[in-house]
Formats: structure tokens, sequence, C-alpha cells
């Protein structure tokens, strides 16, 4: 049976969208990992398709056939092929698949009994960048975009034992992609995030947000929406550390808001306390763990719990050098964040996507606050009439993601984009969006173009207007000679906002010694001194609140091609490819342990 579930646009007009998309089956339910899950992580069995002409006719390797008798013959097999680890990027896996770019079709089977009013979703945390879904040879949609959840209902497809899943995972760079054609890092293609089944019952908790109220941080504040636009069901709200224990009921909509007076402990970078919350609807419980807390902007400072802020960052790609390999787990963020920890920070940017969300979660249990992002990069064509439906879902479909993780505090949406009426156009409309659907956060994009007179610089970009922040990728000393001494450097504020460098650096080698006057060796010695001419800038700059070097950590990207220093590597990392740290990280070190 087909079932149709129906919404009223109670929430503003984000649920009517939301809506449409939970209609064809595609907006993910958030917190997978607190509900009642099946992990289908492992080996799955692949085709590799290099032409992509698996979804023609001919191959139709959806259908996974086999040979009927002896005159017939199909040219790929699942069961005789190779098998491939999920969650991980292909290109990683096989020697002979490191610069892949098109589609590899995966399978994987699984064992069911299916259970009288229960319902059964699966749910992919990425699949890089198009992934086509079919269950049990039921075509069951489509997903675009690299970085962000999805999920399809499965209960009315789902059998008695057996049970097949296959997917077309294509990672085709695209003119109309996000990112578009050209990016900087490595476009690394597959099933690259967990995968898991979610059981329900018929009726369930689908999104929820628990959060401290903007004007008022005594109350405790948000809503728990469900499936179905039941009245008068009864949904427990409990988070015994705080001796709440809310018996709330359901409107027309199917919907609760509350407000409740409570004084948690606020989360801080110091002591980043999270709390239990359990929701309990008939038969259907969630659990997370929540923080609290406020950030706001007044005049140019960054407010976290009314307190001003520097925000001491960095940014981080989401890759393990060591392994050439896109991070997925747990054990992968603890090794990023743990060096951007080592390193003095409270703050990280995830450049350029949205990153997993075991990164999001650690971060938030240490103490560090995030900049996420939507990979709206460099080349991306405006003037598609379909960009804006593409990057307001991608943007919704992060924002629902981590909409209860109290560490991000800052949504982007997009990075050194250049200015034009269609690129002016989508930005402002996509920070309304965001407005529209959170404002209890900050809301920017990354800009690269400054103007620069003589010693000083300024903002002429009027989108920046639109933003809470004005975040500056400059990379004075790399890309762009010094106008004067670093000293003499006066940054004007033409919009009155706190400004974040979200990008600066150099590119070095790890180990290369050589003089600091000169880029074209890739040493250390330059770098280190572009760290220290830059410090002695923010040092001027009265309404910097942030900033961000780039990068982390040295990182894999095929358009670096110089074949002494880069070999398809961007140096610029703090870290080199191994971990080893260069002498601008202990710059960067001294700078936020403040005794520079
Ligand atoms: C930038 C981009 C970043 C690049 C970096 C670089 O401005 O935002 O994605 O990797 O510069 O190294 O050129």
């Amino acid at each position: 049976m087909k079932r149709t579930i129906i919404f009223f646009a109670i929430i503003g007009s984000s649920i009517l969208l939301s809506f449409m998309e939970k209609a064809n089956g595609q907006t993910a339910m958030n917190n997978v990992y607190g509900r009642h899950v099946i992990n289908l992580n492992g080996n799955w069995k692949v085709v590799i398709d290099p032409f992509d002409i698996g979804l023609g006719e001919w191959s139709a390797i959806y259908k996974d056939r086999k040979p009927k008798g002896k005159t017939d013959f199909v040219e790929y097999s699942f069961d005789l092929g190779p098998a491939l680890s999920v969650p991980g990027d292909f290109n990683s896996q096989l020697p002979e698949m490191t610069y892949y770019e098109s589609s590899v079709w995966y399978k994987r089977t699984f064992l069911y009994d299916p259970h009288e009013n229960n319902r059964l979703f699966l749910h992919f945390g990425a699949v890089n960048y198009l992934a086509d879904v079919f269950f049990n040879g039921h075509n069951l949609g489509r997903h675009e975009g690299g970085f962000t959840p999805f999920q399809f209902e499965l209960t009315d497809y789902v059998t008695e034992g057996e049970n097949v899943v296959i997917v077309r995972a294509n990672n085709a760079r695209r003119k109309d992609g996000i990112p578009g054609i050209g990016f900087d890092w490595f476009n690394y293609g597959g099933i690259t995030r967990d995968v898991h089944l979610i059981e329900t019952p018929m009726t369930f908790i689908t999104d929820y947000s628990v959060q401290l109220d903007k004007k008022d941080i005594r109350q405790i504040t948000g809503f728990i929406q469900l499936n179905r636009t039941l009245p008068d069901q009864e949904i427990i709200l409990r988070i015994p550390e705080l001796k709440i224990d809310l018996k709330l009921l359901t409107n027309a909509g199917g919907t609760i808001r509350f407000s409740h007076t409570s004084g948690p402990q606020l989360w801080t970078p110091e002591n980043p306390r999270l709390y239990a919350v359990q929701l309990i609807a008939a038969g259907d419980t969630v659990h997370d763990n929540i923080g609290f807390r406020t950030i706001e902007t007044r005049g140019t400072d960054i407010l976290l719990n009314g307190k001003p802020i520097f925000l001491k960052g960095v940014n981080i790609h989401e890759e393990i050098p060591q392994r050439k390999a896109r991070a997925y787990s747990e054990a992968d963020a603890r090794v990023l964040l743990g060096w951007a920890s080592d390193l003095g920070c409270n703050f990280v940017r995830l450049a350029h996507y949205p990153h997993n969300e075991h990164t999001i979660k650690l971060a938030e249990k240490m103490g560090l606050m995030v900049w996420e992002e939507i990979p709206v990069y460099q080349g991306i064509d405006f003037t598609d009439p379909q960009m804006k439906m593409k990057t307001e879902r991608m943007l919704e479909e992060m924002m629902n993601r981590d909409k209860n993780r109290c560490n991000v505090i800052i949504w982007s949406v997009a990075n050194e984009t250049s200015p034009s009426a269609a690129r002016d156009k989508s930005l402002i409309e996509l920070a309304e969006k965001a407005r529209s659907l959170d404002n209890s956060r900050l809301i920017t994009a990354a800009f690269n173009n400054v103007k620069f007179h003589g010693h000083k610089i300024s903002f002429t970009d009027t989108v920046m207007k639109h933003m809470d922040l004005v975040s500056v990728n400059e990379y004075l000393g790399w890309y762009k000679a010094w106008p004067d001494d670093p000293g003499n450097v006066i940054w004007e504020n033409t919009f009155s906002k706190p400004l974040i460098i979200s990008e600066f650096g150099g590119e070095a080698v790890f180990n290369n010694a050589g003089t600091p006057d000169s880029a074209s060796t890739w040493s250390e010695d330059y770098v280190e001194k572009i760290y220290t001419d830059q410090i002695r800038m923010f040092q001027n700059i009265p309404f910097l609140r942030g900033t961000c070097p780039w990068i982390l950590a040295d990182f894999r990207s095929p358009g670096r091609m110089h074949p002494v220093y880069q070999q398809g590597w961007n140096r610029k990392g703090l870290l080199s490819d191994r971990g080893e740290r260069k002498k601008a990280w202990y710059i960067m070190r001294s700078y936020y342990r403040n005794d520079f």
C-alpha cells in the first residue's frame, strides 16, 4: 500500500517544502543515531561502470540480471565482482579507481521480518554526488548532492526474507552541480557515509528542535512534529538532569510547540555541557544530547551566552591525509579535531560542504564551535534556473540535520563567488532562507573580493550587508602582495559588522628550507613569515572577531600539479599530509595561546 503523508504549513513555508519532499520520500529524519536503526554498513558488492551505461535498457544493472539459459549472457555481475567498504569513498579502495569520476553500482542484501504496523526507511548519510536508489526492483528515486543525508521509505516494498538494495553512485563533476566543475579538493565518490534502516511505528516523530529561547535564556523552547496530522497525541519530553518531564499534546497539525522555564548550565567551549534528552511518542522514542547556548552579534562583537568571544578557528577538509581518503567515522573526527584542539582552537570552519555527523557531534562534546557551509563554491552557474531549488534544498538538508547541535553557530551559504546580478540575488535569497529556517544562529558567506586603496582595505561587495558577519578570504603574502608593511595595513569596516578572516596562508612542503623572501620554493620559512605578518596585521583590526588559517592539513587536489612540490596536494596545511607540524603551526598556536 502506498501512503501519502499530509502536513499543514504550521511552522511557515519551510514546512510546506519539507512536506513535498517528504511525500516523495527524500528529506531525512534528523538524528538517525538516536533512533531505532539497523546498520547496513559493511561490504557491498559493486559493478564499476566507467561509461555510465548501467541505467540504459541494454545493461539495466539495477535489474541485477542473471543469465537465463545456454544462449543468454549478462555483461556485468555483482556476485563475481569486487566488494567495497561502506561507508568509504571508492577512489581510495582500489588502486585503479584513484581518479575515477563516473558511476559505481553498489548492491547489498539484508534479511528482514516485516512487522505489522511498522514503517521502514532507508537512510544514507551521504552519497557523492548523484544517487539512484533501487529496492527489490523498484526505482525509489534520485538524490543530488554529495554531503547531505536523504532517505526513502521501504515499507511498501520490503518482503519477508531477503531484500536487495542497489545504488548507482555517480561522482562525475557537472556544470549544473553544487559544487560545479572546478573545485580545489579531491572528488571522492561513492557511498561515503553510514547507511541505516530506520524502523518506526505508523506514527512517529519526524522532526524536533529543543533549544534556548533567544530572548529569554531561562526558557527552553522548540517544537516536536509527528509524521501525521493527528491532534491530541501525547508526546513526553524528558530532560532528567533538569527534572523536566513534560506531557505535551499535539495540535491539529500533529505538532507541538513548547516553552518551559528551566535553568540549564550553558554550553561553552570551556564547559561543553550536554543534557540527555528523550522524546517519547506512542511506540517511538528518540534520544539526543543537547546543549543550550545563545549566539548573536552586537555591533562588531560576537556574543556567546551574552559574552564577547574571539573565534580561534582553523579550516578543515573532510579528509584523512595519511589514508588519502574521505574521513567518515568518529575515529577520523577524533584525529582531525584533536589536531584542531592541539592548535588551541575553540572553533572550526568545516570547509566547503557539510561534514559527517560524527564530526559535528564530537566537536560539540569537545567544546569546539562550528561553521558549516554548503558547497556553493566559486564557479557555480547562478543563471541556471534549477540552481535556486538545488541550493535551497541543500541548505535545508544541512540545517535540518544539525539544527539541534548547539556548537553550530554559523551557517555559511557560499564561498568566493563573483558579484553579478544573478549571484547577488541568489546569495541574498539564500541568506533569507537560512534566517527563515533558523533565527538562532549567525549567517555568513566567505568573500574574496575586498578593495585595496593604498594601505587601506575596504568592503565593497553589497551582499555583505545581508550577512550577520563579514567573512573574508584574503591570502595577503601569497596570492596577493602586501600593499604596505603588514603593521600599517588598515581595514575599514564599511558595514559595521564583526569580521572573520576566514582564509589566509600559503603553501610549504614540510621540512623544505628556504628563504623567507621567495614563495617559489614552497619553503616553510616563507609561509612562517606570512603567518607572523598576518598576526601583525590582525593586531591592528579592532573589529576582528575570528581567524581561520587555510588549512589544518595538506589535502589532495588534482589541480595542484607542480611535479616537485605539490604532486596533487594543496600544501597550505599547518600540518603535512602525515600530520607533521610545519613552522607556521607554531606561530598560529602561540597566537591562539595569547603568547605571540
Ligand atoms: C581559496 C578557496 C579554497 C582553496 C584556497 C587555496 O580561496 O576558498 O578552497 O583551497 O583558496 O588554497 O587556493
